[in-house]
């Protein structure tokens, strides 16, 4: 056994999940069609496709989750076995407003959190909330074409203010837009669909398009931070980053040159919603792209009046860059200018394992930012195999966990760190949001399902739950 060190008292160990993920019940009760409702299978290495509206024939993995739905509740009992303090979950905005632009909002769909998260709390298990987790209103992406619209920040605070006031007295930790810089990467279909629905053609200047419409997803953070805190001033509400950081491959000065730029890039959005205001290089680079940026006086007072509470992070992997010789302007492009690291290893799906990085993203979070941190997603993607006996053997996942928990640990024993909790992404089995495959698993606990929902999705305990049992009962002194 590994010896780590003691959180202090109330540290929130927990478990993540995402709505649209593995709730399934994508059409029950009112809730509307979002855009992870038409999103296809993928599969390693093979990309997901985007389907105008749902298609007859095609596999829509988010359609069938895990069934939470109908199943939470007994979930939600082996959760509290494990010794969860918190689950952090997102509310599909398909439930509470089905098209995105109703004034009213589904009964029903509201009905649902409610009954979630009583069930939670008679557990001891606080519910930790994502507003938009990858799950916009497919409506508000056809007509309104997603967060390109300005209007689409009013819908977004309306949907922020019902939902803070039907759950004030239930939820008081929140989160407004998952992984905001997420969509910096180009890749097929790009996460900017994913993210802000936004469904661009060949000709469209996708990157203006992303600053665009990270610009207005900020002012509607911001906006909703406030809305929050006149609701209850007790809700502490956080911002969402995809924490990678991005190291220079040597010393060559303009390889460090390179990854500086690369984590301005990634991490500005932190900038905003922490510091409320736009780093210093930003308007520099939008005036020498040429850039037409729709960003007002007024915007840039919410944004200084909205500042987030916390900062919720996700952290998997690291990455590593290069300058180019003769190139002055380290215009550094996601995923082009990432090169291999010679030092770490890589999971099945190809993402670098680095337990240190998280220590050094950390350290690097606290001094820039000076926020209290929250680890809201961190985890291991495998093929896990389940014997005869029902018994999955995941000793890579625990080894992983053992690692990056013991460097969450240094960074809060040793270097200072304010970390307010640890919540292991997938902490039961649901799909995959890159791929859009129920083989990519995460959890500690094990669901019956494949990749095509053919399966009883009964679920059993993966050695893991008793690893993870064992770290918060002893409030992480033993790995
Ligand atoms: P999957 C890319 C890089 C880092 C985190 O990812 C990412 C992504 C996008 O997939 O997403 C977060 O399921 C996200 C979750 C997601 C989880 O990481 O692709 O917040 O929704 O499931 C793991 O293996």
């Amino acid at each position: 056994m590994t010896k780590g060190y003691k959180m202090p008292k109330g540290f929130l160990w927990g478990g993540a999940v995402a709505a649209h993920q593995l709730e399934g019940g994508w059409d029950v009760d009112g809730k509307g069609v979002s855009i992870a409702d038409v999103m296809t299978a993928g599969r390693n290495g093979v990309p997901r496709k985007v389907t105008d509206g749902v298609k007859e024939g095609e596999i829509y993995p988010n359609h069938w989750g895990n069934d939470f739905y109908h199943r939470y509740p007994e979930d939600d009992k082996l959760f509290a076995e494990m010794g969860f303090k918190c689950f952090r979950t997102s509310i599909a905005w398909t439930r509470i407003f089905p098209n995105g632009d109703e004034t009213a909002p589904n009964e029903a769909g509201l009905k649902f959190y409610d009954d979630l998260f009583d069930d939670l709390l008679s557990h001891g298990i606080q519910p930790v909330v994502t507003l938009s987790h990858f799950e916009i209103p497919y409506h508000l992406v056809k007509v309104y074409g997603g967060f390109s619209n300005r209007k689409m920040i009013d819908f977004f605070v309306r949907f922020a203010t019902v939902v803070f006031d039907r759950y004030k007295d239930k939820v008081k930790y929140w989160m407004t837009f998952n992984e905001i810089n997420n969509q910096t990467a180009w890749s097929d279909p790009h996460p900017l669909l994913q993210n802000s629905g936004l469904q661009l053609g060949a000709d469209d200047n996708w990157e203006q398009a992303m600053y665009q419409a990270a610009h207005y997803e900020l002012v509607a953070s911001a906006l909703a931070v406030q809305a929050g805190h006149a609701i209850n001033p007790d809700f502490q509400i956080g911002c969402m980053v995809a924490m990678c950081p991005i190291y220079p491959l040597t010393a060559k000065p303009a390889d460090v040159m390179m990854a500086e730029r690369a984590m301005q890039k990634r991490y500005w959005f932190g900038d905003v919603h922490c510091l409320g205001e736009y780093p210093k290089w930003l308007p520099k680079y939008f005036e020498r792209k040429g850039f037409d940026m729709d960003i007002t006086a007024a915007d840039l007072a919410t944004l200084k009046a909205g500042t987030v509470d916390y900062v919720g992070f996700s952290y998997y992997m690291s990455f590593v860059t290069k300058g180019r010789d003769g190139d002055q302007e380290y215009d550094f492009k996601e995923p082009d200018d990432f090169v291999e690291n010679p030092y770490v290893e890589k999971s099945d799906w190809g993402w670098q394992i680095d337990p240190t990085g998280l220590r050094y993203a950390m350290n690097w979070m606290q001094d820039r930012w000076h926020l209290p941190q929250f680890i809201v997603e961190n985890g291991f993607g495998a093929y896990d195999k389940k014997e005869a006996d029902g018994s999955v053997h995941d000793d890579y996942r625990i080894s992983y966990f053992r690692d990056h928990i013991l460097a969450m640990e240094e960074a809060v024993a040793l270097d200072g760190v304010n970390l307010i909790g640890y919540t292991p992404w997938g902490c039961i089995d649901l799909v995959s949001a890159s791929t859009g495959e129920m083989a990519k698993r995460y959890g500690f606990i094990y669901v019956d399902a494949d990749d095509n929902g053919h399966g009883s999705f009964d679920r059993s305990k993966k050695d893991s739950f008793d690893w993870f049992q064992q770290v918060i009962a002893s409030d992480g002194e033993d790995l």
